[in-house]
């Protein structure tokens, strides 16, 4: 498929985003690498939904998908990429896609985003920075355009609603948000089974990664930052990685006094992923954007290239700035 010459990004309307699904017929959803329960469950129920208006799409993440999600996971439609239309769904930038990025990263046709961070790489994009999660957004464009919701749409669309609330907890959560869950509750989604599965259930190698991880913790500006390293090292002697780290920078906000929340993941000898998780007025999404990356307010993130102590350096002059402003 051709980039476009026109890099130029159209914001759409709710309404235009539902017409602009209308009138094409052979799609490809994206989601992005290291994939969650929101990015999954917006791609999962729009394909479903897509399928019961007689179109034909195709899921394409960039890494495996967590067994987790098996429930509302599902085979796809093969569909040819030459002349498909192109769907991201929470997707804030296109280097998010991964190893999709080569491929489609300039030729999106449509992004549904709910990062206020969202760097405008799609011809079109509908972004809803109120939303808690981009299912949200997925329901109420499937309701506008009149499609029957089953069960494992629905499931689907509740798992991106909890896992980017963590449970409904966080401040994105509002009115809406649960007024959405309340309708989801209508189909048969087994929601307790669906929250345990992603909030309860953890792996032996995972807790034996976390009580690793516990010894890292390193405590900063009279305690009100805390940081947390998972090294190469870890990730190898217990055999979890990936997205099996899911969840892992959880950790780190759960601390009393703890205003910033740091996570470092080492994904190379000299590379890091580095997630943080803030607490009002710190901006997570501002202090990894000094690290050059972004997300929201409350959580964020960078990859960050050196030492792990360079890295640690950067990191905490970053927390220590947006704690001064
Ligand atoms: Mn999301």
């Amino acid at each position: 498929m051709k980039k476009r010459a026109d890099t130029r990004c159209t914001l759409l309307t709710l309404k235009q985003c539902a017409r602009y699904l209308k009138k094409h017929d052979n799609y490809i959803i994206l989601t992005h690498a290291s994939p969650d329960g929101d990015t999954l469950g917006s791609a999962y129920a729009l394909y479903y939904g897509l399928n019961e208006i007689g179109k034909r799409a195709s899921v394409l993440c960039a890494d495996i998908i967590p067994k987790k999600y098996d429930f509302f996971v599902r085979a796809t439609d093969h569909i040819k990429r030459e002349g498909a239309t192109v769907v991201a769904v929470d997707v804030a930038d296109k280097a998010l896609l991964g190893e999709l990025k080569e491929e489609f990263g300039d030729i999106v046709n449509l992004n549904i985003d709910h990062h206020i961070s969202n760097s405008q790489f799609a011809e079109n994009l509908y972004l809803d920075a109120t939303a808690a999660a981009t299912t949200e957004i997925i329901f109420e464009l499937l309701s506008l355009m009149k499609v029957n919701i089953n069960d494992i749409t629905a499931k689907a669309l509740y798992t991106g609603l909890v896992t980017d609330t963590g449970c409904f907890k966080y401040a994105t959560v509002n009115a809406k948000t649960h007024i959405i869950a309340a309708m989801l509750y209508e189909y048969n989604i087994n929601a307790s089974e669906i929250n345990r599965l992603m909030f309860d259930t953890k792996s032996k190698k995972l807790l034996e990664l976390e009580k690793q991880v516990l010894e890292t913790a390193e405590y900063h500006f009279d305690d009100k930052c805390i940081i947390l390293t998972v090294t190469d090292k870890m990730q190898e002697s217990t055999g979890c990685s990936g997205t099996e780290l899911e969840g892992i920078a959880v950790i780190s906000r759960s601390v009393e006094g703890v205003k910033a929340g740091v996570t470092i993941k080492q994904t190379d000898e000299n590379k890091f992923k580095v997630s943080v998780r803030t607490y009002d007025p710190l901006d997570a999404s501002a202090i990894c954007k000094k690290l050059g990356g972004g997300g929201h307010k409350g959580a964020a993130g960078a990859s960050v290239s050196g030492s792990l102590a360079e890295v640690k350096e950067m990191i905490l002059k970053a927390v220590k700035e947006a704690m001064e402003e």
